[in-house]
């Protein structure tokens, strides 16, 4: 039997994650190889928490965490198993020196004492964990920075305590009708679809553009009351009609998911301060920062209500703050009657 060439070449070209991110880290002079083997410790932890994820209903998953379940086992909360599994993954890359999580008040240190340790990965492990026991979508999100030039291993502030332009890669995966992996190392965005029959993320969304504009805006407009005036202000002005169209809403929830509409539909994605949260809700490091640099990779923008998030200094791991996402015209309206 004689294989058609071109039949292989056209219809079975698959190119996964780990093809994609051999070619991009040729970006990175002298990385040689670690970069791509940093990133297979998030691929293949990402696909552990998804099969966690899809089992959640029919496991013993659900519930708090320290509960006992039927058989006696201790159950453990799928955010404690996906920061477990992210922990484990990342630890054993000795390009990795520092980690930390929302799950852990403090830094985790794994580099071993080794010199090759020149990373820092920062990672939310499941965003939107309240609503994984009604089966809504929920995701990881992850940020890469590096170990700053004369920075001792040790010296986490200074690992992690960068302004979001100085990240070298972020992304998340939505566990949603799909698992969906959507990275950068800045150069443009790329989507990659979890092929559960081989297990494999494959290029699905190539160059990823948020459009200029979009049709919604989201928000958990319960606290309108509470938001700073001009928020409600530009929330009225998205609904009149004043962008050309009167906008429709859509609030998920989960910032990975309410994001990832935005980057495929365009519109703004808003989680403002409230009175309750002066600082907003959103975590800067591990959740803001990596949809910034997604949004500008994309072609959209992201404020904290003045700034771009990505300037931001930031003066502690756990630090919250306000966030506007999303595409060019929503956020240049922003910027003309709400950021001040
Ligand atoms: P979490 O990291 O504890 O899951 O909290 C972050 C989540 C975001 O995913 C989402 O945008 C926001 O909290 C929803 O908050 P609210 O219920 O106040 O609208
Ligand atoms: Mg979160």
């Amino acid at each position: 039997m004689t294989l058609d060439a071109d039949v292989f070449r056209t219809e079975h070209r698959l190119i996964t994650v780990q093809q994609h991110i051999l070619q991009e880290q040729k970006r990175f002079p002298g990385a040689s190889g670690e970069f791509s083997w940093l990133l297979s410790g998030i691929t293949l932890a990402t696909k552990m928490i998804q099969a966690k994820v899809r089992r959640a209903g029919l496991s013993d998953i659900l519930g708090t965490h320290g509960e006992t379940n039927v058989q006696g086992e201790v159950q453990q909360k799928l955010d404690v198993y996906a920061n477990e599994v992210l922990a484990h993954c990342l630890s054993v890359r000795e390009s990795i020196g520092v980690l930390a999580s929302e799950e852990n008040e403090q830094p985790i240190m794994v580099h071993n004492n080794s010199p090759a340790a020149n990373y820092a990965v920062v990672f939310d492990p499941l965003d939107g964990s309240s609503n994984i026991d009604v089966n809504v979508s929920v995701g990881t999100t992850f940020s890469i920075l590096r170990r700053p030039e004369g920075a001792s291993l040790d010296d986490h502030e200074s690992w992690l305590l960068q302004p979001g332009r100085k990240q070298i890669a972020a992304g998340y995966v939505v566990y949603g009708s799909s698992t969906i992996l959507v990275y950068s190392v800045g150069n443009g965005v790329h989507g990659f679809t979890l092929d559960p029959a081989v297990g494999a993320y494959v290029l699905s969304h190539p160059n990823m553009r948020m459009p200029e504009q979009g049709k919604y805006y989201s928000v958990n407009e319960a606290y309108r009351d509470t938001f700073p005036p001009r928020y409600g202000e530009y929330i009225d002005r998205l609904r009149h009609g004043a962008l050309g169209h009167r906008y429709a809403s859509r609030y998920i929830g989960s910032m990975v998911a309410d994001f990832h509409r935005t980057l495929l539909k365009g519109g703004v994605f808003l989680y403002p301060p409230t009175t309750d949260r002066p600082e907003g809700k959103l975590r800067l490091l591990y959740e803001a920062n990596p949809v910034a640099f997604l949004a500008e990779q994309a072609g959209g923008k992201a404020l904290d209500g003045t700034r771009c998030v990505l300037d931001v200094q930031p003066s502690s791991i756990h630090q919250r703050t306000p966030l506007v996402v999303g595409s060019r015209v929503e956020l240049a309206e922003f910027e003309r009657i709400a950021a001040v």
